[in-house]
């Protein structure tokens, strides 16, 4: 057998890499041969030197060949053994579950999404242009005032105007009316703040707003999505709404919004016209908000609407205390968590 079959034979990268050194190692068979055209006369040297090299490319390309085989044969037999077949299902049930306010978020992404809303979102620590004055919030405003806002102050000797944690989520929506051209059909979820403590309120809360900026946009239309949205959210068709004055500052006509609720086999649930209760803030965006962020209101108009999430959580999954939401009691997430493989989704079922 030629040395080229020895290579091309060679069971093992070991194998072959004792024919590479016994071939072209300090004592091999070619330097060998290379290191005899250093006596040579020039004219035999340059007959045998060519023949020299080319045998040396022949057995460096064998090699080469064979090394690439052997490696991808390894590397085939280790993927081989290594496969995942990612269809099994998990051996272990997962521990974790999902909070309560992180699946209703889901859930109202998924709601307005399927009516056209897109998800905004903004810095938690804002100015108080965009917290307040931007939304027609005067400086005389009780919401202003030190026991409801909290403030973060400069550091020592830093020039810089005092920032607040947002108070509300209203701030995004101004960030997204000053950064693009209408119309506009967003929600912003988020985390707010406001220093409030008790069985009902809690330092730090969850709010949803949603936002509709366009041409020939009135009440109706903010009444008609309201609707559709509770009716999805609480899964009933029986939903009723009714929308009372009220006021906000940066929407004119403000209007408190109410559900019917009722008893059924002994629980308080949505549904009907027997009880009322209230569960959102709605109403046109005022045109000096609109003007404030650089629109002209002659030229758009547009509703908003806000609400708290973790009371929608209460209200459809029935806990009692908010303070439970935040504690981080393990016992209250087994009891009231959500599985980490389920999406709410329109089509399997909302709150499934
Ligand atoms: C509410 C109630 C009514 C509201 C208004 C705006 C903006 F930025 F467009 F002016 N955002 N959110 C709004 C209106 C919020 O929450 C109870």
């Amino acid at each position: 057998m030629s040395l080229i079959d020895h290579i091309a034979a060679a069971p093992d990268l070991a194998a072959l890499d004792a024919l590479r050194v016994a071939a072209l190692g300090k004592s091999g068979e070619i330097t060998a041969a290379l290191k005899s055209l250093g006596p040579m006369t020039p004219e035999e040297r340059s007959v045998e030197g060519p023949k020299i090299h080319a045998r040396r490319e022949e057995v460096t390309a064998a090699i080469t060949a064979r090394k690439n085989a052997l490696e991808a044969a390894i590397l085939d037999a280790r993927l081989a053994t290594e496969k995942l077949d990612l269809s099994l299902p998990a051996r272990e049930t997962p521990r974790g579950s999902v909070h309560p306010v992180s699946q209703v978020m889901d859930e109202l992404t998924e709601i307005f999404a399927d009516m056209g809303f897109a998800v905004a979102e903004g810095p938690e620590i804002e100015d108080d242009w965009h917290n307040f004055t931007a939304l027609n919030i005067p400086e005389t405003h009780p919401a202003r005032a030190m026991h409801d806002t909290f403030y973060v102050t400069p550091a020592a000797g830093e020039d810089a105007a005092p920032m607040v944690l947002r108070t509300h989520t209203s701030p995004v929506q101004i960030r997204t009316m000053m950064a693009g051209k209408p119309p506009i059909r967003i929600i912003a979820p988020g985390r707010v703040y406001r220093s409030d403590s008790d069985a009902t309120h809690t330092p730090m809360f969850h709010q949803i707003e949603g936002l509709v900026i366009d041409k020939g946009i009135n009440m109706g239309h903010l009444k008609w999505t309201l609707l559709t949205f509770l009716k999805a959210f609480f899964e009933r068709e029986d939903v009723a709404i009714r929308m009372f004055a009220s006021y906000f500052p940066f929407t004119e006509p403000s209007a408190d919004v109410q559900v019917g609720w009722k008893f059924e086999n002994g629980r308080r649930v949505i549904g009907g016209s027997e009880n009322w209760m209230e569960v959102l803030g709605a109403g046109m965006v005022h045109p000096r908000v609109i003007a404030n962020c650089g629109l002209d209101p002659d030229e758009w108009q547009g509703f908003a609407f806000g609400t708290g999430v973790d009371r929608l959580a209460m209200l459809k999954y029935g806990m009692s205390d908010l303070r439970a939401f935040f504690d981080g009691d393990l016992r209250w997430m087994k009891h009231y968590g959500f599985s980490a493989l389920t999406v709410p989704t329109l089509s399997g079922g909302i709150g499934a």
